[in-house]
């Protein structure tokens, strides 16, 4: 792919526009590569061994913006300590919401199961894990199903802007799951859905991190032609690598990661090109959610073409003198009517799997 010098942030912005036009987005992985090595403070590029997450407090939104957003990862450590959401424990859980069933998974001998079981049952075994036997909630719609619950986590200003708001909302991503692992739980190898900025915020516990600055997919085993699954499809970035398994990271010298410790009321943000994994040292809760905004909107709009539910041959040819809210506001007046009433009968068959009481 041709290789375009920054210029003027305008016409920066005009031609990544027009990018999306052409099917070719110019913030592509080779080029946030090139960003995020820029970070990089030492010459034998040795990630491992000088990158690092930076963790800041009174970060302004502009330097957030400028220095992090969309190109390295940051850990911020001053917007939680306002969540009530940060006095969560389990005792509450289990009082007030112990018969609401979750979905998780459980790892045995490296075999992992998906279940649908009442969090007090979850609950109950928390402390009961072994690096080789352990469970993790992931639930994307638990926190939306008790709105009371979602309520007890603010938003930073660094997701202010918020273009998955102006998705329908029968196809905008779940943007609030609930993550409870026990020790030794962790996340598989993944890049995020339509390559989206992630946000993790630890509400108690530890958790670790190897983040993998983009331009290694080649070494990562990446599973072929797995989908997101989402009514607004997209095409699913996961490796079986576990890079937690001291062997497995062994045989792979060649990969280059930064890793980083995350506590109790620290958030992290993912930039979109980065495979990343998590583990769980301790119980830890947290949640985890997503940003589309100026930063990233082109490279999230790409994957949702990708996917393939529609095109970009309607888009209007003035597309590149549109502000990015509007081109997202395009686009998304593009999307079929056959997969909106998808994504409305998705939801509700979401809702009703969680009252089976069965393994899923
Ligand atoms: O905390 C975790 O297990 C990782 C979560 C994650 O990567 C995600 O939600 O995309
Ligand atoms: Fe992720």
């Amino acid at each position: 792919m041709e290789e375009v010098q920054i210029t003027a942030a305008q016409t920066e912005i005009s031609e990544n526009i027009q990018s999306i036009l052409n099917g070719q987005t110019r913030n592509d992985v080779e080029f946030q590569r090139q960003e995020s090595l820029k970070h990089l403070s030492c010459s034998d590029r040795q990630i491992g061994s000088c990158g690092k997450v930076d963790k800041r407090h009174n970060l302004s939104l502009q330097e957030f913006l400028d220095v992090y957003d969309g190109k390295w990862p940051v850990i911020v450590t001053d917007v939680m300590s306002a969540w009530p959401a940060i006095n969560w424990t389990a005792d509450f859980f289990k009082k007030e919401y112990g018969r609401s069933r979750v979905t998780m998974t459980t790892c045995a001998n490296s075999e992992r199961t998906g279940f649908s079981v009442p969090l007090e049952i979850f609950l109950d075994h928390l402390h009961l894990s072994t690096p080789k036997t352990w469970t993790y909630l992931q639930d994307e719609l638990f926190l939306i199903q008790h709105p009371e619950l979602r309520a007890h986590i603010l938003q930073p200003i660094y997701t202010e802007e918020d273009f998955f708001q102006l998705l329908p909302a029968s196809v905008r991503p779940w943007d609030c799951m609930l993550l409870w692992g026990t020790a030794h739980s962790r996340s598989s190898l993944h890049i995020d859905p339509y390559n989206w900025t992630g946000t993790n915020a630890v509400i108690s516990g530890l958790k670790r991190w190897k983040l993998l600055p983009p331009g290694q997919d080649q070494l990562l085993s990446v599973r072929p032609g797995m989908r997101c699954g989402f009514p607004l499809e997209c095409v699913k970035y996961n490796s079986d690598l576990d890079l937690f398994d001291s062997v497995q990271l062994g045989n792979l010298p060649e990969i280059k990661y930064v890793e980083v410790d995350q506590g109790p009321g620290e958030m992290l943000f993912i930039p979109p090109g980065w495979f990343h994994q998590a583990y769980n040292a301790v119980p830890t809760l947290a949640v985890s959610g997503q940003m589309m905004n100026s930063n990233n909107y082109q490279i999230v709009l790409e994957e949702m073409f990708k996917g393939g539910n529609f095109d970009r041959s309607a888009l209007p040819k003035n597309i590149d003198l549109m502000a990015p809210k509007n081109v997202v506001k395009v686009v998304s007046a593009q999307i079929p009517q056959h997969v909106l009433e998808e994504g409305l009968r998705r939801t509700e068959e979401a809702i009703q799997q969680l009252h089976v009481p069965s393994q899923l």
